[in-house]
C-alpha cells in the first residue's frame, strides 16, 4: 500500500442513499477480520468456521419462519436466486423448463437463466408494482420449475402476494420462491405475508449483507426440504467432505462469521429497533418530498420512490449525493440503517437550494 493509499478512506456513508449494503455492525466487522482466512467451502477442514455457519442458518430460519432450515450463506443474492432457480430445474420432469416471475423481480434472475439455459416468463406487476397474480397465472404451464415472489422489491420496496403465488405454484407443481434478500430483516415486524410459515414456500433468499448489517458478503439461501440442497449436490471425491451443494466453491469464512455475529447481536430487538427507525426515516422523507410537490410512492417498507425531474436529479448528483433512478425513472433512496434523519434533512436542503 502507498502511503497515499493508506490516507484514502475506503468509503464514506454519508450521503450513500442508493445503496443496497450499509455500514457493518462492529461485532460483525470483529467477527469477520478474524475468519478471513477460514473456508466454508471445505467444512471438514474448516470446523470452526462450519458450526458458526450452522448457527446462522438456524438463525435465518427463526427469522423466516422455518424450524429446521436447510441452506448455507451465499455470496449475496444473486447467487441465491440461481440456486433456487438450479434446484428447481434439477427437481423438474421436463426438459425445457420456465421461470416465471414478476417484471419487478431482481435482474439476478436473468443471468439464472441465462447460465442455467431456462427460460424467463415476466408477469407485469399491478398499479402498486405488485406481481399481478392474473398475469403469473397465464404465464405458468407443466414445464414451469419455479415461481418467484420478490418480499421487498429492489426499485419500489413492495411485498408480492406470496400466499396468492404458492397457489398458483402448486397448481402446477412448481416450487415457490421468495426473494426477500432485501426485505427478510425488515418484514419480521410487519404484518405482511411472506415468509415460510405464511405459506407453502420452499426456498427464499435472505441477505445478511443488506440490512442484516453484515459484512459483504453473506447472502442467505435457504430451503424447507433436504432434497432442494441434495438436488444441488456434487460430489467432491477428493475433499474430506464427500459433496458440495453451493454454487461457489472456495468461499469466505469473513461472510459466514460477519453473518453469524450481526444476527447474533441484533435478532430479534436490534432488527425491530432497525425497522422502526429506518422506516419512519422513509416515511419522513416521503412526507417531505410529498409536500414539496413531488409524486411519492408510499414506502411500505424503508424504501422512497418519486418522480423527478432529471435536471434536478443530475444536480443533486454533482452535489455528491448517491442517489439512483427505478426503470420508469423515478428517484430512489433506500433507507438503509446508516442513513440517519440528519442525512435526510440535508438532502431536503439541497432539494430546496435546487428551486
Ligand atoms: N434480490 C433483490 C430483491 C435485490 O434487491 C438484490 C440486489 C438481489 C436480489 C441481488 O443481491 P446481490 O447484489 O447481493 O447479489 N439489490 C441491489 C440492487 O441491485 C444490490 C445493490 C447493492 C446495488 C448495493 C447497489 C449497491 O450499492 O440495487
Amino acid at each position: 500500500m502507498t502511503r497515499g493509499e493508506a490516507r484514502r478512506p475506503p468509503q464514506e456513508f454519508d450521503r450513500v442513499l442508493s445503496s443496497m449494503c450499509t455500514t457493518p455492525h462492529p461485532a460483525a466487522r470483529e467477527a469477520a477480520q478474524a475468519f478471513l482466512a477460514t473456508n466454508p467451502g471445505d467444512p471438514e477442514t474448516y470446523p470452526a468456521v462450519a458450526e458458526r455457519e450452522r448457527d446462522a442458518v438456524a438463525l435465518l430460519g427463526e427469522i423466516v419462519g422455518l424450524s429446521s432450515p436447510h441452506g448455507y450463506i451465499a455470496a449475496g443474492g444473486t447467487e441465491a436466486n440461481l440456486q433456487a432457480v438450479r434446484a428447481a430445474r434439477n427437481r423438474a420432469d421436463a426438459d425445457a423448463v420456465n421461470v416465471v416471475a414478476p417484471a419487478s423481480a431482481h435482474f439476478s434472475f436473468q443471468k439464472a437463466a441465462d447460465v442455467l439455459g431456462v427460460e424467463l416468463r415476466l408477469a407485469p406487476t399491478d398499479g402498486d408494482h405488485r406481481a399481478d397474480v392474473a398475469a403469473v397465472a397465464d404465464l405458468v404451464d407443466d414445464d414451469t420449475a419455479v415461481v418467484v415472489g420478490v418480499a421487498g422489491t429492489t426499485e419500489y420496496g413492495r411485498v408480492d402476494p406470496i400466499p396468492a403465488l404458492a397457489d398458483i405454484a402448486a397448481g402446477v407443481d412448481a416450487n415457490l420462491h421468495v426473494d426477500a434478500a432485501w426485505g427478510g430483516f425488515v418484514l419480521p415486524f410487519t404484518d405482511h405475508d411472506w415468509s415460510f410459515a405464511d405459506a407453502p414456500v420452499d426456498t427464499m433468499a435472505i441477505d445478511p449483507h443488506k440490512m442484516g448489517q453484515a459484512p459483504v458478503p453473506a447472502g442467505g439461501f435457504l430451503a424447507r426440504d433436504p432434497e432442494t440442497l441434495d438436488a444441488l449436490a456434487i460430489e467432491t471425491p477428493y475433499l474430506e467432505s464427500d459433496t458440495q451443494p453451493t454454487l461457489g466453491g472456495t468461499r469466505s469464512g469473513a461472510g459466514v462469521a460477519g453473518a453469524l455475529a450481526s444476527l447474533r447481536a441484533l435478532w430479534p430487538d436490534g432488527y425491530r429497533e432497525q425497522y422502526e427507525r429506518t422506516q419512519g426515516n422513509a416515511e419522513y422523507l416521503a412526507a417531505e418530498l410529498a409536500a414539496r410537490g413531488y409524486d411519492v410512492v408510499d414506502p411500505e417498507l424503508p424504501l422512497v420512490a418519486a418522480d423527478m425531474p432529471d435536471a434536478e436529479f443530475q444536480a443533486l448528483r454533482q452535489e455528491g449525493w448517491r442517489i439512483s433512478r427505478t426503470a420508469s425513472d423515478a428517484l430512489r433512496v433506500v433507507c438503509m440503517p446508516h442513513v440517519t434523519r440528519e442525512m435526510l434533512a440535508a438532502f431536503l436542503d439541497d432539494v430546496d437550494a435546487l428551486a
